[in-house]
């Protein structure tokens, strides 16, 4: 067992892949859930962060080859959400035409999903956020999707400059220290913390929309011209 404290933030009881979503406006899987999508440059280690956070040898693909990762991929936990494996951008080898196809397609997903939750924003703990990641970081900025940043890949560096370069990344983007994560797909460092994140971030959305159901549903009960006594 992971865990032997029985503490695990998120136990998944069942998991399932949905499909995926390979251009603006083409097929996806019914919004009925609220969605986590996980962004990032190609190679950051999207898919391998999913398969910690879900506790799946290999769940998401993984790719030996940047751009792996070409659809928008869906994953159903514990019928309760959604989880979103988003094609990387920014390699540079990727044809034209491909990098073409990427932008409205994530960006579509991004503004067009009705239950969007929250992203999962990963940047490289070891390199300088690129150009493509900070407009990644404006864009989710202005949609005002609640978002985690997560560092990866911890364990190609010491402790100490792990500590290092989160000052010097959060610093940098005026990031909340409370929002960001150190993460090792290969230790599995920082996998309950995101894992308690994104279940929070899901319940919070679940109980707002519920909130919400609420309020219209005492609206749509008044009939026009329906007056008390
Ligand atoms: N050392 C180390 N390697 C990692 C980690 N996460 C991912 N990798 C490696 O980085 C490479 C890319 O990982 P992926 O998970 O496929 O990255 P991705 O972001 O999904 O890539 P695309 O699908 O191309 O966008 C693979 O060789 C992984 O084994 C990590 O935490 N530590
Ligand atoms: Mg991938």
């Amino acid at each position: 067992m992971d865990n032997p404290g029985g503490s695990d933030p998120l136990v998944i009881r069942s998991l399932e892949f949905m499909g995926g979503m390979a251009t603006a406006g083409g097929w996806r899987p019914d919004a009925d859930l609220p969605e986590i999508a996980f962004a990032g440059r190609s190679n950051v280690g999207k898919s391998s962060l999913l398969n910690r956070l879900v506790k799946r040898k290999a769940f998401a693909r993984v790719s030996r080859t940047p751009g792996r990762t070409r659809e928008i991929n869906f994953f159903r936990v514990n019928d309760q959400f959604v989880l979103a494996d988003l094609p990387g951008y920014g390699y540079a080898k990727i044809s034209k035409e491909r990098k073409a196809e990427w932008r409205p397609l994530l960006e579509g997903y991004l503004s067009g999903t009705t239950r969007l939750a929250g992203v999962v924003q990963l940047l490289d703990i070891r390199r300088d956020p690129s150009d493509d990641d900070i407009s990644m970081l404006d864009f989710l900025a202005q949609l005002e999707v609640p978002t985690i940043v997560v560092l990866t890949k911890t364990d190609k560096l010491s402790r100490g400059a792990v500590t290092r370069r989160q000052d010097d990344i959060v610093r940098g983007l005026m990031l909340d220290p409370a929002q960001t994560i150190s993460f090792s797909a290969v230790t599995g460092e920082g996998r309950d913390e995101l894992a308690a994140a994104v279940a929070s971030i899901a319940a919070a959305y679940t109980d707002q929309v519920d909130a919400g159901a609420g309020a219209d549903a005492d609206a749509t009960d008044l009939e026009p011209g329906d007056c008390e006594e």
